[in-house]
């Protein structure tokens, strides 16, 4: 079904949105702009959502608003959209398909009608990375790429834009993945291990909502894997296409993994030298690999070489931000919580001095107190959760002061400040917050480019 098909077997239908939010504002634009009759449904009340501009935008647009406890209530309409974190089983949506309405979602459509080529990366960890260095090299190399998917960015109202030889990298999680039925013509799975078990019922849910990635390729579909994962690996012998091995541990016999320090496609070539990878820590070797292994035959590698030497990362996700006076500056805002802020201290293979805290969202920094010992040489302490993770460093085992100094009661730029005063050449400043912004700052985004900003702003010695 092309893109015009899709659009045109919308007419005389009624459609429904439910979840007002980043994936479906603009299919909501994009139908109404097209006549289609919307209901868009919330569970957040009309006081509740936070952005009357856009309500009034939809007031404007014709649409019929249901929000607030009931918006679930009566749904009927003959296609029904589902946002990505709400489950495709809940009663209103098995009343609605009995009644013989369509559940659907943007991604899936989008899937459906691309004109394009697709390259789609899903995983535990590691996949907006992945995805991100995916389309860069393509870009890189000359291709037209359309970056989208749980990333940040819907795709489906642009489709109209796309050219066949243009080419789409999405990245998808497994709540868009749990009820597609079309698979990328080149699938990534960068890892498996249990997460958003909240939301899914168990692994065995999480694991087959992963698997619609690679399950509806056909004999042309190519499938990159992680061989040193052992759920990844299992999955080898249900591809329909070629799979592509990645390897940094286990021993491969072809696809890509690592000789002495370069990556390597085992037995044609080497392709990239670890030491001329700029992003910090093994886990990107190994998001170098599974991005090399998807775009082989699409980019060159000295494309690989260059880009590999330039790119400091996901913008807030342990971003290099400068170096000055042989200091490297990372940005981390994305990491809200304490356990993406122990994962990002692991990245790197020193000590760092470490700038944290903000609102407090009532989490257990226990876990965190032990990473800092390990990983902190200077922790730099800024708004609500200060104390809380001043008295989880402290209570540590083996926390040592004076191998581990602590500052606080700094604002955020007093924190950089002092970062930059006890700082010397070969340290590594990390802004990486364990909690939320909202103390200080709209979002995490926001408090990440002021950091960024500041540390533009900070003079030469
Ligand atoms: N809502 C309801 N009922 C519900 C749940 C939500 O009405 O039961 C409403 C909310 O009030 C909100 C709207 O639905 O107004 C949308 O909320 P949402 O956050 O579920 O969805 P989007 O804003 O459309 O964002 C989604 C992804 N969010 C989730 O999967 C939870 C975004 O990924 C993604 O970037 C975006 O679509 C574009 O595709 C975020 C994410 O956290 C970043 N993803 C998880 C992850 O990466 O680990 C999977």
């Amino acid at each position: 079904m092309t893109f015009a098909e899709w659009l045109l077997s919308l007419k005389d239908r009624t459609v429904a949105i439910v979840g007002i939010g980043v994936s479906n504002t603009p299919l909501i634009r994009l139908l109404t702009d097209h006549g289609v009759h919307v209901t868009a449904c919330d569970r957040a009340s009309r006081e509740q959502f936070q952005n009357d501009e856009l309500l009034a935008e939809l007031d404007a647009r014709g649409v019929e608003l249901r929000m607030g406890d009931t918006y679930l209530d009566d749904l009927n309409q003959d296609y029904i959209f589902r946002s990505p974190g709400i489950r495709p089983d809940i009663p209103a949506f098995e009343a609605a398909k009995a009644r013989g309405s369509v559940i659907t979602s943007e991604m899936e459509v989008f899937c459906q009608v691309c004109p394009c080529k697709m390259i789609a990366v899903t995983g535990s960890d590691g996949k907006t990375t992945t995805t991100t260095m995916i389309a860069k090299l393509l870009e890189a190399e000359g291709h037209t790429v359309h970056l989208g998917g749980n990333i940040g960015h819907p795709l489906l109202a642009e489709t109209g834009d796309m050219k066949p030889e243009d080419l789409v990298v999405l990245e998808l999680s497994s709540f868009q993945l749990m009820t597609m039925r079309t698979s990328p013509q080149i699938a990534v799975i960068t890892n498996l291990a249990p997460n958003h078990l909240d939301m899914h019922k168990g692994m065995e849910e999480y694991v087959a909502a992963k698997e619609n990635i690679y399950l509806w390729q056909d004999k042309a579909g190519k499938l990159v894997l992680n061989h040193d994962n052992e759920i990844t690996r299992s999955f080898a012998a249900k591809a329909k296409g070629s799979v592509t091995w990645f390897a940094r541990c286990s021993s491969i016999d072809h696809g890509v993994t690592l000789e002495g320090e370069t990556i390597v496609v085992k037995g044609v070539r080497p392709v990239l030298p670890t030491e001329e990878i700029l992003l910090p820590g093994v886990h990107n070797w190994e998001n170098y690999m599974a991005a090399i292994a998807a775009v082989d035959g699409l980019v060159s590698d000295e494309t690989i070489r260059s880009f590999a030497g330039t790119f400091g990362g996901v913008e807030h996700r342990i971003e290099l931000v400068r170096e000055l006076d042989g200091v490297r500056y990372y940005n981390d805002s994305i990491a809200s919580s304490p356990s993406r802020t122990e994962a990002g201290l692991r990245s790197f293979d020193q000590k760092v001095i470490l700038i944290a805290g903000g609102y407090d969202k009532h989490l257990d920094y226990t876990p965190l107190g032990l990473e800092i010992v390990t990983h902190v040489k200077a922790l730099i302490l800024t708004g609500a959760t200060a104390p809380k993770i001043r008295a989880a460093t402290e209570q540590a085992p083996g926390y040592d002061p004076e191998h581990l100094p602590i500052y606080d009661g700094l604002d955020f730029e007093g924190a950089l400040l002092q970062a930059r005063s006890i700082a010397r050449p070969g340290d590594i400043v990390i802004l990486s917050p364990a909690s939320a912004s909202f103390d200080q700052f709209k979002n995490f985004m926001v408090r990440g480019n002021t950091f960024k900003a500041l540390v533009h702003r900070l003079p030469e010695l």
